[in-house]
């Protein structure tokens, strides 16, 4: 620890008795500061990747018993600090350098504020004066002015004695309310300024309740209900809002009690198992344009639920109403009516709103008419037949089916497992085909359908949950963050990647019309991404068969080892944007 000596007073007389020696004053500098801020509100892991200014914050961190992830991309340790905060409900904490890092790592925020993961990104930053006067400093770049509009909240800090008040702000403003992505600046003099150390650190701030209940109001919960009672079609939709409230048994014993279907937004995939008999996934394009009363519980009526209107929903056009009426239970009260009319709101925190619905629901409760509940188990059962139907071919390449019979039959034999998924078909194929069994195990592309958080999400995953990861890649997908498999390599991390390598996006078949150059959706042909683990000391195995397929992830999963499978797909298998072919401009002209 530093210590100062206190400049000598000088007295007033000519021959001053000698001063007793002044007790050296211990103090406290700003790295140390930002540390013990963290650690006092149980922030013990940073993903991030050092350099100027903040190089010895991730050193002084790690030597006093953070964890400290490095990454190779900034981008990937921003993702994986916005899923440790869906994981955790804690902010996930992402630190950088200034100006490009800061840059690198502000898709990840943008990510976390869209999807409403808590995460705080805190990037180191340029001398402001300099800055603001634009004179052409190292990694200039007005920072604070950059994040505001891509995150919840943007602070900066000044003086090391505001440390506490800065990183107390940013907890709160992340998980409080609709959790969000929060920016904090922290100037590279900050780090240097030293504070007299019990001052210093009486100034930090543990915070207290920082994501408070919101209890939602009596009248709201009776007008939900009501509104429930009165269907004959109930359907309830979970959304990842759901899942990362953390209120699994409260919101299992809604379902069960209500005996209504229910629909599994993708990351709310497991909170009842998908397996369960009121689970209405393999019906849902009979499910939604048939139901009358919809329960939304954390999820947004947005493109991923075709904005509650439209051909999906039963309505005559793409744009017309299909006649549900809206329950929706969410902690923004301005959420309902951003796509279709909300007939009965529900604000609050999902675990207060669940549990009160749950009150109501009781002896006097009916279940919904037989007839509606036998129809939707019959669509079920023919849809699951003809999917098994599917599964059972061997074709010759191996395509998405029968590869992913397998990852199926691994997450059944692992439910504690988690599974990450990117890409197109792979994505779409993985979330309809592999079930899921326990609550918050599958992570994916997430409301903006975005490629690259795969390598992330597996460290963090591992690092959170110390569970086993599987992630199932798109092989472009995989691309966007494969240097991160030296990460997984270096901390051996329990991660088995499994790369469905089609030779391409969406598929490898595309030609050059010209004959010039490759398509622009196609890649190597035959590439073998296997060797990219072996480069690390990791573990990579190319897979042609089902077979081979199952060995690999049984032998990583037994071992532990960080195992990339390279799993070989016939590249003509895939369809055009896997599911959402309807939103590419030209198929959807030649509708
Ligand atoms: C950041 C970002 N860039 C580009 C896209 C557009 N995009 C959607 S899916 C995809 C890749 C699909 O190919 P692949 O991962 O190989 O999956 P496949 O369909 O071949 O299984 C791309 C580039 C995106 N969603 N996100
Ligand atoms: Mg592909």
């Amino acid at each position: 620890m530093a210590t100062v000596t206190p400049p000598a007073v000088s007295g007033p007389s000519a021959a001053p008795a000698p001063a007793p020696a002044a007790a050296p004053v211990e103090t406290i500098d700003g790295f140390q500061l930002v540390i013990e801020a963290l650690k006092l509100n149980g922030l013990d892991t940073i993903y991030g990747l050092p350099g100027i200014p903040i190089t010895d914050l991730t050193r002084r961190a790690q030597a006093d018993g953070l964890r400290v992830l490095a990454f190779r991309h900034e981008q990937n340790a921003g993702y994986a600090a916005s899923i440790a905060g869906f994981l955790t409900q804690k902010p996930g904490i992402c630190l950088t350098v200034s100006a490009p890092g800061f840059l690198n790592g502000l898709n990840a925020l943008a990510h976390a504020t869209t999807n409403c993961f808590p995460m705080i990104l805190i990037s180191g930053s340029s001398e402001r004066e300099i800055v603001d006067l634009q004179q052409g400093d190292y990694e200039e770049m007005d920072q604070l002015a950059v994040a505001k509009p891509v995150c919840k909240a943007a602070f900066r800090v000044l003086h090391a004695e505001d440390i506490g008040v800065g990183i107390a702000r940013a907890i709160r403003s992340a998980v409080s309310g609709r959790p969000g992505g929060v920016y904090l600046d922290l100037p590279a003099k900050l780090f240097a300024q030293s504070v007299e150390a019990v001052a210093g650190r009486a100034s930090l701030i543990k915070v207290v309740d920082p994501a408070p209940r919101q209890v939602p109001a009596a009248d709201a919960i009776r007008r939900a209900v009501d509104l429930l009672k009165g269907a004959k079609k109930p359907l309830i939709v979970l959304g990842k809002g759901a899942a990362y409230a953390q209120a699994d048994a409260d919101i299992k014993a809604l379902v069960e009690r209500t005996g209504i279907p229910y629909l599994p937004m993708s990351m709310a995939k497991g909170l009842l198992p998908d397996t369960h008999e009121q689970c209405a996934s393999a019906a849902r394009s009979f499910v939604l344009p048939a139901a009358d009363v919809v329960l939304l519980i954390g999820a947004r009526l947005n493109w991923l639920l075709s904005h509650g209107k439209g051909k999906t929903w039963g309505g005559k056009s793409s744009k017309d109403w299909g006649g549900q009426k809206f329950i929706q239970v969410d902690i923004s009260p301005i959420e309902a009516d951003s796509n279709v009319k909300i007939d009965a709101p529900v604000v609050g925190d999902i675990a207060s709103c669940v549990s009160a619905l749950l009150k109501e629901v009781n002896a006097g409760w009916t279940r919904p008419p037989a007839e509606w509940t036998g129809a939707v188990h019959d669509k079920k059962t023919a849809n699951v037949a003809k999917m098994a139907e599917t599964l059972a071919k061997d074709p010759q390449p191996m395509n998405f089916h029968s590869a992913l019979n397998v990852v199926r039959d691994i997450v059944k034999a692992n439910p504690d497992a988690m599974l990450v998924n990117e890409g197109a078909n792979a994505l779409d194929f993985t979330r309809s085909i592999v079930d899921m069994y326990k609550p918050r195990k599958r992570i994916d592309v997430g409301t903006w359908g975005i490629m690259g958080i795969g390598m992330g999400y597996c460290v963090a995953a591992a690092v959170e949950t110390k569970q086993q990861v599987i992630a199932i890649e798109g092989d472009s997908a995989f691309g966007f963050s494969g240097m991160e498999v030296e990460t997984i390599c270096r901390y051996e991390l329990p991660v088995c990647i499994v790369v469905m390598n089609n030779n391409g996006v969406y598929k490898g078949t595309d030609k050059d019309p010209t004959g010039r150059d490759p398509a622009p959706t196609v890649f190597v042909k035959g590439a073998r991404y296997d060797r990219i683990a072996e480069a690390f000391g990791g573990v990579g195995v190319n897979a042609t068969t089902p077979a081979e397929l199952r060995r690999a992830m049984e032998e990583a999963i037994r071992s532990r080892r960080p195992t990339l499978i390279n799993a070989v797909i016939d590249e003509t298998a895939g369809t055009e944007s896997g599911r959402i072919t309807s939103l590419n401009p030209s198929a959807a002209k030649k509708k």
